[in-house]
Order: structure tokens, then C-alpha cells, then sequence
């Protein structure tokens, strides 16, 4: 039976994500509150977008590497949400007039279009030194994860990250030859942030480098369905059955490879997690051709 998270479920992995998911939220409502009073119009604008309806895939990762590796997954949730502030601050500077210029994301108005552009990135701003800050005050933490971790979220984000990946997008993109170029980007944009996260999970859980590896390649293999599955998806239609039926054995094949790292276990929270993910993402797909031609980063 296909798993999926209706409402009435009763997996227990179905009903784990479900209910991390829920602390997730609960969590980032409560992490970005001002510490007296009522929200300012800054603290507004944070939560507005921080709170608004994402899926939460990232948390949700951290969170299910850190269970299947043993921990207990409430460790995990002061990381899971630094992560998704983070992933929350990126969203607002793609989205702003020089970047992406969109004006509707998680189908309400852009934080600029909502508030200001100045309001905006100040939010994203606050935004990406909260996350820094919840790590560094997280109490199941010890002093080296925190560096660990901070120092993980630091290379994920930075000039070697997802400002690498942004800024090819912006500048780069126009100039690529060949369908290498175009993956690396769509990794440094993407696919980035879940490595990022299941190496986070397995640093949480203590994971031995071997581990750690293991988690790291499940989520690359993710990482790769997750785009195909999005950022492509505009490129299919139209595009020939032949086209489609290759493009969905790509799919297949990434989603095999990332089950292959975790079957093993036949309870753990990462096969439902695949799951819930692929089928949360919008249908339709187009590969540039390349396979898994990405080298990931070193993290
Ligand atoms: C300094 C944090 C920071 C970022 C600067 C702007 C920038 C560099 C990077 C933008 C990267 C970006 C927005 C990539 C798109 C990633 C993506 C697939 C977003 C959508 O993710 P979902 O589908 O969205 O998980 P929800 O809304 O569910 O969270």
C-alpha cells in the first residue's frame, strides 16, 4: 500500500512525521517571538514568513536522520528549526526584486510585497542569526556539536553553498555549455540544503564518519528527485511521451538509489520520508540529461 500522510494513518512512521512535524511548528512559533511583549512590525514580518504554510521537508530530515541513527528526534529540534530559518531567509532574498523578483511565495504575497523591501531583509537578516543563535543555546547540544553544526550551516549557506548557487543562477546561467553546469547549480541551490540537513541529523546522533556518509549519499540521491520533481517540472509540458517516460525512470532510479541507504532498516522514518516527499512535490519532470553528475561538497 502506498504510504502517505492522510489524516487518519496509522504508520508509525507516517504518524512520527506527522508528529515532528507538528513540534517543528510548534517550535518555530515559539523561537521567534520577541522575548517581551508582542511582536514589533519586524518580528511580524519574521513570522510571517517563517510560520507560513511550508512543508518543512529540511526539519523533517534532520529529524528522521537523527531517529533512524538512534537518537531520540526531540534532540534534533532546535536544529531542524535553525535550518528551516535559514531555508525561510533564503526564501526572502530569492524572492526580492534584484534576486528572483516574485511576488507571491507559499501562495501569499512576498514578505517585500507584504511589508517593505528594507523590512524584508532585515527579516531575512534576523532571520539567519537566530538560527545561529537557537544552536548556540541548544540545550541537548554539546559545546563541539554546536561548533560542528554551526560551522555545517555556515558552508551550506555561504559562498561555496547556496550563494554559490544563487549567484550562478543570476549570472551564470546564460553562459552554460554543458548539462553539468546546470546540475551543479540546481545542487548548490537544492540539493545542498538537504545534505546539509542529513548530516546535521547524523552530527546530532553522534554518527560515526561511516554513518554520516550513508545519510549524506540517501540525501543526495533526495536531493536530485526533489529537483527533477520542481525546478524542471515547467519544462515538461509540452515536451514528448518519450521525454516524459525517460525523465520518470530518472526519477525512479534517484528515488531507488536513496531507498537503497536506508532499506536496510525496514522501520526507519527515512522510507516514509521519501515518500511523503515525493509525493508532496508537483508531478512533472525534465532532467538536463547528465546523471548524477554532481560532486557534493566536502560538509
Ligand atoms: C543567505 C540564507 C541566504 C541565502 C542567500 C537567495 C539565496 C542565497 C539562495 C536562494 C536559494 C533558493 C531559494 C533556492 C530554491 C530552493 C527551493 C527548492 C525552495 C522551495 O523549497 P520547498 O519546496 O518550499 O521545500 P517550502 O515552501 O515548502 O518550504
Amino acid at each position: 500500500m502506498t504510504r502517505a500522510l492522510a489524516s487518519m494513518t496509522t504508520d508509525p512512521q507516517e504518524q512520527a512525521l506527522r508528529s515532528w512535524r507538528n513540534q517543528i511548528d510548534a517550535r518555530l512559533d515559539m523561537l521567534s517571538r520577541p522575548q517581551q511583549g508582542e511582536p514589533d512590525r519586524l518580528h511580524q514580518a519574521i513570522r510571517y514568513s517563517l510560520l507560513s504554510p511550508g512543508k518543512r521537508v529540511r526539519p523533517l530530515l534532520i529529524m528522521a536522520v537523527a531517529a533512524h541513527l538512534g537518537c531520540p528526534p526531540r534532540r534534533a529540534l532546535d536544529v531542524a528549526c535553525a535550518f528551516e530559518m535559514m531555508h525561510a531567509s533564503s526564501l526572502i532574498y530569492d524572492d526580492l526584486p534584484s534576486m528572483d523578483d516574485d511576488d507571491v511565495r507559499r501562495g501569499r504575497p512576498a514578505l517585500h510585497r507584504k511589508y517593505s523591501e528594507p523590512t524584508a531583509i532585515l527579516a531575512a537578516i534576523s532571520l539567519m542569526n537566530r538560527a545561529y543563535e537557537v544552536i548556540a543555546h541548544c540545550a541537548t547540544l554539546s559545546d563541539p556539536q554546536k561548533v560542528a553544526l554551526s560551522a555545517l550551516l555556515a558552508k551550506v549557506i555561504g559562498a561555496e553553498g547556496l550563494c554559490a548557487g544563487q549567484y550562478a543562477d543570476l549570472h551564470e546561467k546564460d553562459y552554460y555549455c554543458q548539462a553539468s553546469d546546470t546540475e551543479r547549480m540546481h545542487f548548490l541551490k537544492t540539493g545542498i540544503l538537504f545534505v546539509g540537513s542529513a548530516c546535521a541529523g547524523a552530527r546530532v546522533a553522534n554518527a560515526s564518519a561511516k554513518e554520516e556518509e550513508r545519510m549524506r549519499q540517501y540525501a543526495h540521491c533526495l536531493g536530485l528527485a526533489f529537483q527533477l520533481k520542481d525546478d524542471l517540472s515547467d519544462e515538461l509540458l509540452g515536451a514528448s511521451l518519450k521525454k516524459q517516460r525517460e525523465v520518470r525512470e530518472m526519477l525512479e532510479d534517484y528515488i531507488r538509489a536513496a531507498r537503497s541507504f536506508v532499506e536496510d532498516r525496514e522501520d526507519s522514518p527515512l522510507l516514509a520520508y521519501l515518500e511523503m516527499v515525493m509525493q508532496t512535490r508537483r508531478a512533472g519532470v525534465m532532467p538536463t540529461g547528465a546523471q548524477a553528475a554532481v560532486e557534493p561538497l566536502t560538509l
